[in-house]
């Protein structure tokens, strides 16, 4: 493909060209490799969880070799996928959780309770008693609470707490509540083993109690441990695209998604001694910039720099000018470590869990990660001076951003409640929200969806709430900022003036979209209504991965009407795919829809938030 019509972006377009020129393979040279893909496997209809298969279903060959049909299979399939994305954003909270029993247990200095005030308002949330207690006795508590939400004991995950009853009644009528995060995640890999559940819609109602498990347990405890052990994040100002990186600096990249490792990696770059380390080999400084995930959660709370997004993660390399690229688990590309390999960017792994061939591996814990974090950003040092610097192109200067817009960041700037909020939804002048979340993928022009929607829903008073990957393409696009407002309507136009805020706000990481679910329970609860009733969507425009999957499902499970830039490998199954975009709307009170085009898929949510408004006497 032309480079023109594979990214909107200036700066990826001159590394793409520069990759080209340097004769290194990316993320777009293997897809047109790959292209056209397998037929069955793009329809959800191969089944190979059985060794009598492989099979492929299709007229000509209705059922598998165990009589499974294509609805079964894609069920199957598809029960796997949610339990894939549910299992990756419920480790990584069940991480914070041991990262918080070795601050309990007194077995790690590196990391601390930042925000007591959190830890308590938590506790209360899920039963533990607050008053009068030491906070180590809290936090053991509020520990043992989270564990036993991964187990089988439990009748409701803990945080169910925050869920208005009318949506916890859906649930328990349909056998939807989530009651253990593994427990879910085990019983979806059983029921999809061959032999178990043969009836699709009863699979599917397993994979929505599983991306439950996922929204309202898993991931919630990631985002709220970390605001716990690093900050509750607050609205500050910062940079986005290649541009921050430094040509006389000492790069320094985090990719993946958990704040455990990279927070270590930016303190130890911080120390005066590897500030002056740096500074002797010749550069001005060391620079910690994110990528994806990782990046979101450092962005949010320490305001770090972000290069990019998804398919930024191998351009950033192509700069040149990346000492290091440091890693955790998930959305990072194998390929990184052939890239980092084709320069002098040394590619440094740091999880059991997600080890790369090729990679520097360092084995990090709660007892020893700041001294390995030392380590890490002792090699990136070092390398700066195997740097090649007529290699080197940085091809833009950054702009800014505007980030840290956690829920109790909302509501201290709307003066401590979420009635301003309410009054302004209730009087038109912000007419809905809109959540755009989740990936690149190299099938879309890069971030024209993920941008495209955010503008048009701007512009028509529906405030956008980004997390995830979109964070990078809303900022690049220059609406994270309070002046973006002139590009929204009136009304939003008018409030988020007011408030001094931009009519995008960052609301943090993929495992963050539980801070979006625990606003729309809260506002919600405020109206006394269900989550289903308020004139709210979700999207994942240019959407990829397992776990984008998970969140969209987990979104309308909860009552959200939920956009897709593209559909998941189902349409092999009409029952499958007709329950998906309207079936569960009688059943959970919304429904996903796809949706290639920004401006029709602005119009459909302008359609159903209108509705919405109306039913609401609004
Ligand atoms: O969890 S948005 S590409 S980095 S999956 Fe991955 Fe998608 Fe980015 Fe974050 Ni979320």
């Amino acid at each position: 493909k032309p480079i023109d019509e594979l990214t909107i972006w200036d700066d990826a377009k001159a590394m793409i060209r520069k990759g080209r020129a340097e004769g290194i393979e990316t993320v777009h040279e293997r897809l047109a490799q790959q292209t056209p893909h397998c037929k069955f496997c793009e329809l959800g209809t191969t089944c190979r969880n059985c060794t009598m298969g492989p099979c492929r279903i299709s007229e000509k060959m209705p059922r598998g070799v165990c009589g499974a049909d294509a609805h079964v299979v894609v069920a199957r399939n598809f029960g796997r996928f949610i339990a894939g994305g549910a299992a990756g954003h419920s480790d990584h909270g069940r991480d914070l959780i041991e990262v918080l029993e070795a601050i309990v247990e007194g077995e790690t200095g590196d990391y601390r309770i930042t925000d007591e005030a959190k830890l308590r308002a938590i506790a209360a949330e899920v039963g533990v008693q607050t008053e009068g207690r030491a906070v180590m006795d809290v936090a053991r508590d509020v520990m043992e609470v989270f564990y036993g939400d991964f187990g089988s004991r439990k009748k409701e995950v803990a945080f169910l707490s925050r869920v208005p009853q009318k949506r916890k009644d859906i649930w328990n009528k349909l056998g939807m509540t989530p009651r253990g995060v593994d427990r879910e995640i085990a019983e979806m890999m059983h029921r999809t083993h061959m032999g178990c559940d043969n009836d699709a819609p009863n699979t599917l109602i397993h994979a929505a109690r599983t991306a439950l498990a996922d929204g309202w347990s898993g991931s919630m405890i990631g985002t709220e441990l970390s605001d716990v052990i690093f900050g509750t994040p607050t609205p500050r100002m910062s940079t986005a695209n290649l541009g921050v990186i430094k040509k006389d600096q000492v790069n320094i990249l985090v990719h993946g998604h958990n704040p455990v490792v990279s927070e270590m990696i930016l303190a130890a770059a911080r120390e005066p001694e590897m500030v002056a380390k740096a500074k002797a080999l010749g550069a001005t400084g060391i620079n910690v910039a994110g990528l994806c995930c990782t990046g979101n959660e450092l962005l949010m709370r320490q305001g770090i720099p972000m290069a990019g997004n998804h398919l930024m993660t191998e351009l950033a390399i192509i700069t040149g000018a990346v000492e290091a690229i440091v890693v955790d688990y998930q959305c990072i590309m194998p390929s990184l470590v052939q890239i980092s390999g084709c320069y002098h960017t040394k590619f440094i792994d740091t999880a059991q869990k997600a080890r790369f061939t090729g990679g520097i591996h360092f084995d990090i814990h709660p007892h020893n990660a700041l001294s390995e974090a030392r380590k890490i950003v002792e090699i990136a040092v070092n390398a700066f001076a195997e740097r090649d610097a007529p290699r080197v192109d940085i091809p833009c200067e950054p702009v800014e951003i505007m980030t840290g817009f956690s829920n109790e960041a909302i509501i201290g700037a709307l003066g401590g409640s979420l009635d301003p909020l309410v009054q302004a939804i209730a009087s038109g002048e912000i007419r809905g929200a809109v959540g755009i979340v989740g990936c690149n993928n190299p099938k879309f022009k890069q971030d024209s969806m993920n941008v495209g929607l955010a503008k048009e829903l701007i512009k028509r008073d529906i405030l956008v709430l980004a997390t995830g990957c979109v964070t990078t393409a809303a900022g690049k696009a220059g609406l994270l900022v309070p002046q973006a407002i002139d590009m929204a309507g009136p009304g939003l136009k008018k409030v988020c003036g007011a408030l001094g805020i931009p009519p995008v706000l960052h609301y943090g990481s993929c495992v963050d979209n539980s801070r979006i679910m625990q606003l729309c329970a809260a506002l919600a609860n405020a109206l006394g209504v269900d989550i289903s009733d308020l004139p709210v969507g979700a999207s994942s425009p240019e959407w990829y991965s397992e776990k984008a999957a998970a969140i969209g499902l987990y979104a309308v499970a909860s009552g959200i009407y939920t956009h897709l830039g593209h559909p998941p490998n189902i349409l092999g199954s009409t029952v499958v795919t007709d329950l998906a975009v309207s079936g569960l709307e009688g059943l959970v009170g919304a429904s996903f829809f796809i949706e290639p085009d920004p401006v029709k898929t602005a119009e459909m949510f302008d359609i159903r938030i209108r509705a919405k408004r109306k039913a609401l006497g609004l």
